[in-house]
């Protein structure tokens, strides 16, 4: 066994062995094998194939019917399940090249709001950072992210390079976040700087998002513009819900 599999989780192993099983020979709503021929293949316990599993349905490759099994699911749906991405990521998906214009980098002692999403106490030392993003060199999205002073220092922002790069190197690779999207219309500075009439509609969607560790690492607010951003989603129902 490798180093690497060593210190990975069992559950991940089976989800990586299903995921494999699932390329080669299974189509989409083909069954999976059972819950007890799954523990007896990789030699593990039902609750290690049951949080593989969990884990390939967060994924969107699987879906479960209730009191019947697990199937592959199609596609197209996981295709279009939202990831978490960078700007950077997601501009590239969308066939655009991004690019950024630092607007603010500071060291700001974190108001109530910040802190309790970033878990600091408050008036604890974070940073900002206020960017424009940039699709094809239009603007897109209007940016201000706060991260732990401890997580990034000021000092240590690299303006060219992507911010979640910077953070995989220091060592709090993003692994999660929760999302909040809603509609905001635009004052004279945003509007200004995406370059769209006052008042204009858009889509804000704001992230707190946390390392591996589970440890916050990021609390962003992205104002995207209504006329060249749109946010997809798949949506799924299990039988049995009501
Ligand atoms: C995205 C994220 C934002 C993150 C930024 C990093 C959303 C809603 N927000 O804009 O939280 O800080 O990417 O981008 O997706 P970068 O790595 O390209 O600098």
């Amino acid at each position: 066994m490798s180093t690497a599999s060593k210190t990975r989780h069992k559950y991940e192993i089976v989800a990586a062995g299903i995921r494999a099983t699932i390329a080669d020979s299974l189509g989409p709503n083909d069954a999976l094998p059972s819950e007890r021929e799954l523990m007896e293949i990789y030699n593990v316990s039902r609750m290690t194939v049951r949080a593989a599993i969990a884990r390939l349905a967060d994924e969107g490759l699987v879906y479960n019917v209730h009191g019947s099994g697990t199937y592959v699911g199609s596609p197209d749906l996981f295709a279009k399940a939202p990831k978490l991405t960078s700007f950077t990521e997601d501009m590239v998906s969308r066939g655009y090249a991004p690019s950024s214009r630092v607007l603010e980098v500071s060291r700001v002692a974190a108001v109530a709001a910040v802190a309790t999403r970033l878990g600091l106490a408050p008036g604890g030392e974070c940073t900002k950072i206020r960017r424009l993003r940039l699709a094809d060199g239009n603007p897109m999205a209007l940016e201000t992210v706060f991260l732990p002073g401890e997580v990034l220092p000021m000092e240590e922002f690299d303006a060219k390079s992507s911010l979640y790069g910077q953070l995989t190197d220091r060592g709090y690779e993003i692994h999660r976040a929760e999302q909040e999207i809603h509609a905001v219309t635009l004052d004279e500075d945003a509007s200004g700087l995406l370059a769209v009439p006052l008042g204009s509609a858009a889509l804000e969607i704001d992230r707190v998002a946390v390392d591996r560790r589970g440890h916050p690492v990021e609390y962003a607010r992205t104002i995207y513009r209504g006329d060249r951003y749109s946010f997809q989603m798949a949506v799924s129902r299990e039988s049995g819900d009501k």
